[in-house]
């Protein structure tokens, strides 16, 4: 006979704690999504949240998804099991897209239209299980936050809840030349210095991968991201050899071939006409690896 697990009256809120009632959609302080709270409570674990972080237009919606795509069907050995329907829908979405030769559209400013992903993953069949949350943030709101604390509580909260995070950065514009790429993530690291830092002084332990995302147009950063990042993310690159004492770079790319059109505006916009990923699993893997 199936047990049923019959929900309390109110729940915490996973994310800042803020008791809910059981039926409400999205925490009422938060907007996190209540499922991923009922998902919580029948594993009866506490989740594992690993953040994705970034500019507005680094690609962070189209690596997450591709990432998610990639666990599902079990590249790396990799066993994923999707909590929650709700948890198959950022992939649902940019899979969707690249096959229809788009990229999908910017994720919104609003936290309750943010996508996001509870999965039960283990390296290979058998081994050990980690409940990973994953939530599709927008950039245009981490830079808000960032520019001005408490502007977005959930993403204070969630970075204080999360083991470990990747911070995504657009090497196309590095290696152009910009420093924003530079300026936005050094910013973001100070951020979540500030976020993990738990006694004066000391270097942080929670693991930060830093993926260099387009790689496709700067390939050299396949053959040593390190180096590229030396060059490129100086400054990047001298606050993680200093505060952060798990660091790693990584280069990564969705795309194969891109093709250029014009949107409705008259635009030009890339469009992914192969799709093939690289350096995918290799952060999350690492990262994995350090929780
Ligand atoms: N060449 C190349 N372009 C990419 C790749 N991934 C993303 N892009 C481009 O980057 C754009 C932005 O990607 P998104 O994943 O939507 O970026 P985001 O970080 O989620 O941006 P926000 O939702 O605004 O925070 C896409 O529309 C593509 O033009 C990639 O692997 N290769
Ligand atoms: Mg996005
Ligand atoms: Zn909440």
């Amino acid at each position: 006979m199936a047990t049923t697990l019959t929900l309390p009256a109110s729940m915490p809120c996973l994310i800042c704690e803020t008791a809910n009632k059981p039926d409400a959609v999205v925490c009422s302080k938060c907007y996190a999504p209540m499922a991923l709270i009922h998902e919580a409570y029948v594993q009866q674990r506490e989740p594992c949240i690993v953040s994705i972080i970034g500019d507005s237009n680094v690609g962070k919606t189209v690596y997450l998804g591709m990432l998610l795509d990639m666990l599902t069907k079990r590249a790396g050995d990799f066993e994923a099991v999707p909590k929650g329907a709700y948890s198959v829908n950022l992939q649902h979405t940019v899979i969707s897209y690249l096959a229809a030769r788009k990229f999908p559209p910017k994720t919104p400013t609003e936290v309750d239209q943010w996508h996001w992903a509870y999965y039960q993953i283990a390296k290979k069949r058998g081994t050990r299980l980690y409940d990973l949350v994953m939530p599709d943030m927008a950039g245009e709101a981490l830079a808000a936050e960032i520019a001005a604390p408490k502007t977005y509580t959930v993403i204070r909260n969630l970075l204080d809840k999360s083991a470990g995070a990747l911070l995504l950065v657009d090497a196309a514009v590095a290696a152009a030349g910009s420093p924003q790429p530079d300026f936005f993530a050094l910013k973001l690291l100070s951020y979540l210095d500030g976020v993990f830092a738990h006694k004066p002084g000391q270097r942080i332990d929670a693991p930060v991968g830093i993926v260099l995302c387009k790689a496709d147009y700067c390939p050299d950063s396949f053959d040593d991201p390190r180096r590229f990042a030396h060059t490129n993310l100086n400054r990047v690159w001298n606050l993680c050899e200093t505060r952060f004492s798990h660091y790693e770079f990584f280069a990564a790319s969705c795309v194969g071939a891109l093709g250029y059109g014009q949107d409705e505006e008259g635009n030009i916009i890339p469009h992914p006409l192969h799709v093939s990923p690289r350096g995918i699993l290799e952060p999350f893997e690492w990262i994995l690896s350090k929780l």
